[in-house]
């Protein structure tokens, strides 16, 4: 007898995500969510129809490089998938970069460029990558406010014209390693005006971009990466030819394999310093604020897509009698997932909307330093879970969940990359201690954790007290293992207290987003996701993360 299941299908993106419609009817006026939302319906429709259907088929599209012509010239071309191309085209139309810098949502205009996003990201192969560094080139290229680089660059990045538009990459990585940049060996000769750059950048992702971002040593200059300069350079010359760098191969990725990642020789490309030319690392940290909010926003929105995938198909297969979602077990794997997701997503959108309101000028003092604790924690949290739910949700598939030709095997690939790149977990933990050493305490996280579950509606106390007494643990124990001057311990229970505070701060939204939902139809999900994931575990915090086990077991 043959063996017949009934595909997963997927409706409009935006009209069957309650948790996006409920969060935006929170939190944007209602004349804003007017105007916002036809372009949500129309990437919801893309997101869940056409472009999807295209994601699923062009799966084996991947790029090619051509580093010569027929007639020997050297040309570095990259052949990219036509959904790439048509993720190009739609994206500048659509300013999906653009809505941030226009602002005509104010102080929300982030809040409405990544919901935008999050709608559309996992129907395009990723195609976020340059969108991401581009963004991060704009907003880098504006804080240093070098004025002929601004006025050059910034108008084509954001760009709503795709003949116009172009994208930037972000060429930080170094044979010598993704992590401590401070160790780059990238040389920048100075020639006229100008500098050369000679090195290798071992990862330079979409390298399709039109001009880049990255870092080199001016000659002279001491090691470290205060001794690094940021530099801007364009990667052709007006001719078309390349700007003194050699395309040396695509890298062979576990996923993310429609992003044209290539390792690069710069042998003499002229590039501008952007801010002098010392403290490269830290006059880049603008780009990596981005970037990983990014990361955050495409994480949440793959769990959702996994989510909405596994869930449909759990109504439609049938096995032991009865459909999947009639199944106990089935029923209590899916709900501890979605209540994750729905955490993730809530703490990602308040870190997007900080984020818009420092572009504003609106930020107080005390939100800026919550902004800067919570990138690295959101970008972190939320790579990891993204892991979690794209396995699981693989996993409620049974065998076609690992089978290629279903599309879903690059749920997970793809999630893999976003506890990578852009900072590891334990790179994003760390960045975590240097914001709290700049911020001087945990208070914003705790102030946001208490004012978001104040007055909760009674069936959440519970949810309210355990998230407090996590973040209480959590401060008591970074006070009490820095007073006793262990900077070892405090490094190596650097990452749990960067989840114990993300999942706090999850939880704690779950919970106000529950408290205002409490006179809407739907106010049963929201209380429901709370009470789940408060079940999932907040607190991961121990007294002694770097005990003697711990020397044993790694040797
Ligand atoms: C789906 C979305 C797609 C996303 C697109 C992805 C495209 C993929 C491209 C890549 O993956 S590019 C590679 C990404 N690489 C990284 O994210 C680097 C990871 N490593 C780190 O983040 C390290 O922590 C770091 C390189 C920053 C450490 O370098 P240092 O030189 O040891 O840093 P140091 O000395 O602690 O800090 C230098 C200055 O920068 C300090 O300022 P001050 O001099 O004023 O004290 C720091 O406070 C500041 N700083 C460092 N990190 C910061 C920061 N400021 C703000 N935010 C931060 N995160």
């Amino acid at each position: 007898m043959p063996f017949y299941q009934t595909p997963p299908a997927l409706g409009n993106q935006y009209v069957e995500d309650d948790v996006l419609r409920r969060y935006l009817r929170h939190t944007l006026p209602p004349d804003v969510l007017r105007r916002v939302e036809p372009e949500l319906l129309e990437l919801g429709e893309l997101a869940g129809g056409d472009l999807f259907r295209q994601s699923v088929e062009q799966r084996s599209d991947e790029p090619k490089l051509v580093p010569w012509d027929a007639w020997g010239n050297r040309v570095d071309h990259i052949e990219l998938s036509p959904l790439w191309k048509r993720a190009a085209r739609l994206t500048a139309e659509k300013g999906i970069v653009a809505t941030a810098y226009e602002r005509k949502s104010g102080a929300l205009s982030r809040v409405h460029q990544f919901a935008l996003l999050y709608v559309i990201d996992r129907a395009w192969h990723v195609y976020s990558c340059p969108l991401a560094m581009t963004d991060g080139a704009a907003k880098t290229l504006l804080v240093s406010k070098n004025q002929a680089l601004v006025e050059r660059a910034v108008p084509r990045l954001t760009s709503r014209d795709p003949e116009a538009a172009w994208t930037s990459g972000q060429w930080m990585t170094e044979r010598t390693g993704g992590s401590d940049v401070g160790i780059s060996e990238t040389v920048a000769r100075a020639d006229g005006d100008a500098f050369r750059l000679y090195g290798t950048k071992w990862f330079s992702s979409a390298t399709t971009s039109q001009m880049a971002l990255t870092l080199a040593r001016p000659e002279g200059n001491p090691p470290g990466g205060g001794g690094l300069a940021l530099f801007y350079l364009e990667v052709r010359n007006p001719d078309g030819s390349m700007n003194g760098i050699q395309v040396n191969r695509l890298k062979e990725k576990l996923g993310t394999r429609m992003v044209p990642t290539a390792e690069l020789t710069l042998d003499g490309a002229r590039a501008f310093p952007v801010l002098g030319t010392k403290d490269g690392v830290k006059n880049i940290t603008p780009m990596l604020t981005i970037t990983r909010t990014w990361n955050a926003v495409c994480a949440v929105g793959g769990m959702r897509h996994a989510l909405a995938l596994a869930k449909d198909y759990a109504r439609k297969r049938v096995a032991f009698g009865a459909a999947l979602a009639d199944k106990p077990l089935h029923v209590d794997t899916l709900a501890a997932l979605e209540a994750e997701y729905e955490g993730a997503f809530l703490m990602t959108f308040r870190a997007v909307e900080l984020l818009g309101k420092e572009e504003a000028g609106e930020l107080t003092e005390q939100e800026a330093a919550l902004l800067r604790l919570l990138t690295p924690i959101v970008k972190l949290v939320t790579g990891k879970q993204a892991v979690a739910i794209a396995s699981e949700a693989l996993e409620a598939f049974g065998g076609a969940g690992y089978i290629e030709d279903t599309g879903l095997p690059r749920l997970l690939r793809d999630a893999q990359v976003l506890p990578i790149w852009e900072g590891t977990t334990n790179v994003l933990s760390l960045d975590l201690l240097r914001a709290v050493a700049k911020t001087g305490s945990l208070e914003p996280i705790a102030r946001e954790v208490g004012g978001a579950v104040s007055g909760c509606e009674p069936s959440l106390v519970p949810v309210a007290e355990q998230v407090i007494r996590a973040v209480d643990h959590a401060q008591a124990w970074l006070g009490r293992t820095l007073e006793a001057g262990g900077p070892a311990g405090v490094e190596a229970g650097a990452r749990r207290l960067a989840m114990t505070l993300g999942r706090a701060l999850q939880a704690a939204l779950l919970v106000r987003e529950a408290t205002r939902s409490r006179e809407e139809n739907d106010h049963a999900k929201p209380a429901a996701a709370a009470r789940r994931y408060a079940r999932n575990g907040i607190d991961q915090i121990v007294d002694d993360p770097l005990d003697a086990d711990a020397r044993i077991l790694v040797g």
